[in-house]
């Protein structure tokens, strides 16, 4: 029979899966090193030459994945946990939105948690916002992890699966964590103390196991998920697919490559009293990220064709003598380097 254990941690070779309670330490076989797929944090992996004693083994194959999040890379991710605080730092449904497109479009079902509740004296104010969402069909709970108010939710929510926890720095997420856990101890932080947002994102991902206040257990993965936050890799008439309220005015546009701006005959201007506000305006603004990334590619597309030359009615590439003369080593090296920038 296979045995099969997930991967839950990486450190530079090793690879850390927990197989029936024991955590064994496993390197790849040379054959998997030879595919082109990389093992990555939450993948279910075949082990071979098991040795319990000395709580060893060799990866030899990984399971189809479920779910994939590309950076940082995480395999079968069950649920992503949007947490927002509603003051301080302030609502920013901009950001939600952005987190709730990255889910539409990684096809990862996304909870929104709103945290610090504890903080406004006028909750119904925000009745408003949560109602947008909620029609829309995404689950919301309302927390605070200073009250411990919604920890029961939170728990019920995370029970038995694998969740990602995204949302900006200062909401709450690893003090929301510590409340179910506090033996884990994670580092919490003033916003005062707080840098550069970016400072987290390159930090190694880890999933970590939850005992929760009924005896079941979670899993949460301990990286702030998403690092990249902007629209810059897709097209803009792309970007209405991920606006599930969008999906099925969209088919009746009169132009198949609108973009619900300012077209003529495009349905969803007419039909903006269906749309909230804040959700068109968040849409506009992805689009015009969008638009970056459709000029990039436009540019490259120019500049791949002066990289040929027409020879006997065919395109042939022009390789220049510098090229020519590196070797392939070399070569291989700065593709490998431009793919790591890439990521
Ligand atoms: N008032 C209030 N403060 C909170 C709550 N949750 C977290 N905080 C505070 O917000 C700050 C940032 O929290 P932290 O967990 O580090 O946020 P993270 O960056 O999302 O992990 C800390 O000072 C926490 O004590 C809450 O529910 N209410
Ligand atoms: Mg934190
Ligand atoms: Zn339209």
């Amino acid at each position: 029979m296979k045995k099969i254990a997930q991967v839950f941690k990486i450190h530079s070779d090793f690879y850390y899966v927990n197989f029936e309670g024991t955590v064994v330490e496993c390197k790849l076989k040379d054959t998997l090193k030879k595919q082109k797929q990389d093992v990555v944090v939450g993948d279910f992996v075949c082990l071979e030459e098991l040795n319990l004693t000395s709580r060893q083994a060799f990866i030899s194959q990984i399971q189809e994945r479920k779910s994939f999040m590309p950076r940082p890379k995480v395999a079968n991710i069950e649920q992503v946990i949007i947490v927002s605080a509603i003051k301080e730092p302030e609502l920013d449904l901009n950001q939600l939105d952005r987190y709730l497109c990255l889910c539409e479009h990684l096809k990862l079902s996304p909870v929104l948690c709103f945290n610090k509740c504890d903080l406004s004296q006028n909750l119904d104010k925000l009745e408003n916002i949560f109602s947008i969402y909620e029609k829309l069909g995404y689950k919301i709970i309302l927390t605070s992890a200073k009250d411990k108010f919604g920890i029961k939710e939170f728990e019920k929510i995370l029970e038995g699966k694998i969740s990602a926890l995204c949302g900006l720095s200062g909401v709450g997420k690893s003090t929301l964590i510590n409340v179910i856990n506090p033996e884990l101890h994670l580092k919490t932080k003033k916003i005062s103390e707080k840098t550069n947002r970016g400072t987290h994102t390159t930090r190694h991902c880890e999933i970590i196991p939850l005992k929760l206040s009924n005896g079941k257990t979670a899993n949460i993965i301990d990286t702030p998920g998403f690092s990249y936050l902007r629209f810059d890799f897709i097209l803009p008439q792309n970007i209405d697919e991920l606006f599930p309220e969008m999906t099925e005015l969209k088919n009746k546009c009169k132009f198949n490559d609108c973009l619900h701006i300012t077209e003529v005959g495009c349905n969803i201007l007419n039909n903006m009293d269906k749309i909230a506000q804040s959700r068109y305006e968040s849409y506009l603004n992805f689009v015009e990220e969008a638009k970056e990334y459709k000029e990039k590619l436009t540019y490259q597309g120019h500049k791949q064709e002066q990289n040929f030359k027409i020879l006997n009615d065919k395109k042939v590439a022009k390789i220049n003598t510098k090229h020519r003369e590196k070797s392939r080593n070399v070569e291989k090296q700065e593709i490998k380097t431009k793919e790591d920038k890439n990521e």
